[in-house]
C-alpha cells in the first residue's frame, strides 16, 4: 500500500505545483508559440505523429502558422527554432555574449567527448577559448595550411583513384559520396597525426570513428532516465563503453606514434599534447581521453560536411553541364599549359560562385548545433530561457525569397559581380543572408580550411575528368538527412572521363 501512496502524493503535488506554476507566475515575457504541448512528455508524441523523419518540413509548417520563433517541447525542455536572419544576427552577432553557450549534453555524448571537453559542445568560458584559440591560431592559421600542400595532393590521387576502379568495375561512378569521404579523412588524419598513414591503418582509425558516430543512435536509449539506464541497462552501457575504450586505444596509439622527425610541419596532435587548459584558477595539461576526443572532432568535424558539399557541388555539375564547362573553360584560361597549383584557385571566380552557390542552396547542414543562453533573455519580444536549447534553421536562410531572387535555381552568376566574386562575408558581421558556417563567436572555426578544400577538390576533379550523366538519367536533388548533414536521397551516377588535353 505504500508505494501507491507515495506515487498519489507525489503526482498530486507535481500536479498542485504545475497548476501553480501555470496560473499563478507567468514571466513578464512569454515562450515563443508553437504546437500544443502536453505535461512531461512534451510534444515529441506531436512530432511522432506529423512524421519525425521529416523534421525540417515539420519546423517549416511551423514556421508559416507560428512565426519566425517557434518553441517545441522535448521532455520539459523547451527547444526555440529561429528562421529569420535578422534575429539570427541579433542573437548570434550583436548579441553575441549572450547566446554563445550550449547545453548541458545527454550522457552518453558526455562519455564521447570527455565530459565535454572538445571545441563543440564546451561551455561557454575559459576552457571552450583556449581549446578554440589554440585550434585557430596554430593548425588553421594560414602558412601552417599552405604547409599542408604536398597533404591536399595526395588526398585527392587517393581519391582519382577511388573514382577510377569504380568506373573500371562498374562503367560509371555511383558511391561518389563515400569516395569523397574517405579521402577527406585521409588528408584530416595527415594533419592531426602528421604522417602519411597506411591503408590499413586508416582503416582502422576510420572504423574506430564509425562505430563511435554510429554509437549515438543506436545507444540513445541510455539518456532516457540515466539513473534508471545505468541500472536497468547495465549491459548495453558496458558495451557502449567498451566501444568507447577502443576507440581511445586506437587513437592515442597513433597520438603517440606520432612522427614528430617527419618535417617541420606540426600535426593537430603536437599542439594538443603541448596545450595547458585552465581549471578551477589552476592550469593542466590534456588527459588522454580528452585528447581522444578534441583528435575525434577534428576529424569528424572535418570530414563529413566537406565531403557531402562537394558531392552538392558536383551534383549540380553533372546535371548542368553548361556550369561544368564553364568551370573548366576558366581554369584553362587561369592554369594554361602548366600544371595546376594552388596559387590558381585565387583567380578561379566562377570556381568560387559555384561553391558559394552551393553551399547557399545545398548547405551540408540544415541547422547549427544546439545553443544555448547565458541567462533567461528576450529576442524578438519572447523569452529564451537559459533552461533550454536555440537553434537556427540555415537551409530555410539560404532559400528565403526576400533576399534571393529564384532561390531554388543554381545561378553561380548572382555572386558575381563585374568579374569578380562579390566579397561575400562569410562571418556575417554586418548581416546574414546565408549561413552555412553558422555565425558570430562559434562560427565554424575550419571555414577557411572547408573553403579551399571544397575549391581545391572541385577545381581538381573538373581539371582531370569530363564528368556525363548516365544516359537517359536526370540528377535528382532531393535530399535526406543523415546524422548532421544532408545528403542527396538519390546519389547521383555518372561517368567519368579523362580530359585528354591535360593527362
Ligand atoms: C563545408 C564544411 C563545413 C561546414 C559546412 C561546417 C559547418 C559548421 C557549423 C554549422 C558549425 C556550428 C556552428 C554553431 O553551432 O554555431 C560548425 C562548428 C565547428 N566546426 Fe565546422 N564546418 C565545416 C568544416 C569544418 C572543418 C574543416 C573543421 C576543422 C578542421 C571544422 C571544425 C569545427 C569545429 C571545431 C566546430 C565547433 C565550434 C565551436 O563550437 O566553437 N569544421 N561547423
Ligand atoms: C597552443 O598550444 C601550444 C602548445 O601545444 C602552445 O605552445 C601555444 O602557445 C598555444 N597557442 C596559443 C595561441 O594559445
Ligand atoms: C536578445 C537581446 O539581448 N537583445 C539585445 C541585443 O543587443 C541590442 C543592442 O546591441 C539590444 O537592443 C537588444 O535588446
Amino acid at each position: 500500500m505504500e508505494i501507491i501512496t507515495i506515487l498519489s502524493i507525489v503526482f498530486l503535488s507535481l500536479c498542485f505545483s504545475l497548476t501553480l506554476k501555470l496560473f499563478f507566475f507567468r514571466p513578464a515575457h512569454e515562450l515563443p508559440p508553437g504546437p500544443p504541448r502536453f505535461p512531461v512528455i512534451g510534444n515529441i508524441q506531436w512530432l511522432k505523429k506529423n512524421s519525425f523523419s521529416d523534421f525540417q518540413g515539420v519546423l517549416r509548417d511551423l514556421t508559416a502558422r507560428h512565426g519566425p520563433i517557434i518553441c517545441l517541447h522535448v521532455g520539459s525542455k523547451p527547444s526555440i527554432w529561429v528562421s529569420d536572419r535578422f534575429l539570427a544576427h541579433e542573437a548570434l552577432v550583436q548579441n553575441g555574449s549572450i547566446f554563445s553557450d550550449r547545453p548541458r549534453a545527454p550522457p552518453t555524448t558526455r562519455v564521447i567527448t570527455a565530459d565535454q571537453h572538445d571545441i563543440h559542445s564546451a561551455f561557454y568560458g575559459p576552457l571552450w577559448r583556449t581549446l578554440r584559440r589554440n585550434l585557430t591560431s596554430e593548425i588553421l592559421q594560414p602558412s601552417r595550411v599552405r604547409s599542408h600542400a604536398p597533404s591536399r595532393k595526395w588526398a585527392f590521387e587517393i581519391l582519382v583513384e577511388l573514382l577510377k576502379a569504380e568506373q573500371k568495375e562498374k562503367g560509371q561512378v555511383s558511391d561518389v559520396l563515400g569516395h569523397l569521404r574517405h579521402a577527406m579523412f585521409c588528408l584530416l588524419a595527415l594533419m592531426c597525426f602528421g604522417e602519411k598513414l597506411g591503408r590499413e591503418e586508416i582503416k582502422e582509425i576510420e572504423e574506430a570513428q564509425y562505430q563511435m558516430l554510429m554509437s549515438y543512435a543506436k545507444f540513445s536509449v541510455l539518456n532516457i532516465f540515466p539513473s534508471v539506464t545505468k541500472f536497468l541497462l547495465r549491459k548495453k552501457w558496458r558495451q557502449f563503453l567498451n566501444l568507447r575504450k577502443s576507440q581511445e586505444d586506437v587513437i592515442l596509439r597513433f597520438v603517440n606514434d606520432r612522427r614528430k622527425d617527419s618535417g617541420e610541419v606540426l600535426c593537430y596532435a603536437d599542439t594538443l599534447m603541448g596545450l595547458e587548459i585552465p581549471e578551477e584558477e589552476k592550469k593542466r595539461k590534456l588527459k588522454g581521453s580528452e585528447i581522444v576526443s578534441l583528435c575525434s572532432e577534428f576529424l569528424n568535424a572535418g570530414t563529413d560536411p566537406t565531403a557531402t558539399a562537394i558531392q552538392w557541388i558536383m551534383a549540380n555539375m553533372v546535371k548542368y553541364p553548361e556550369i561544368q564547362r564553364k568551370v573548366y573553360e576558366e581554369m584553362k584560361s587561369v592554369v594554361g599549359e602548366k600544371e595546376m597549383e594552388e596559387e590558381d584557385l585565387s583567380r578561379l571566380v566562377y570556381l568560387k560562385a559555384v561553391v558559394l552557390e552551393s553551399l547557399r542552396r545545398h548547405p551540408p547542414g540544415h541547422y547549427l548545433s544546439y545553443h544555448r543562453a547565458t541567462h533567461d533573455t528576450v529576442l524578438g519580444g519572447l523569452l529564451v530561457p537559459r533552461d533550454g536549447t536555440i537553434n537556427f534553421m540555415v537551409g530555410e536562410m539560404g532559400r528565403d525569397p526576400k533576399v534571393w531572387e529564384d532561390p531554388m535555381e543554381f545561378k553561380p552568376e548572382r555572386f558575381i559581380e563585374k568579374g569578380e566574386v562579390q566579397a561575400y562575408d562569410m562571418t556575417g558581421s554586418r548581416e546574414i543572408k546565408m549561413m552555412p558556417f553558422g555565425a558570430g563567436r562559434r562560427i565554424c572555426p575550419g571555414y577557411g580550411l572547408a573553403l579551399l578544400h571544397l575549391e581545391y577538390f572541385v577545381a581538381n576533379l573538373v581539371w582531370r575528368f569530363e564528368w556525363k550523366c548516365l544516359e537517359g538519367e536526370e540528377v535528382d536533388l532531393s535530399e535526406k538527412q543523415q546524422f548532421i548533414t544532408m545528403v542527396m536521397k538519390h546519389p547521383f551516377r555518372a561517368t567519368i572521363h579523362p580530359r585528354n588535353d591535360n593527362n
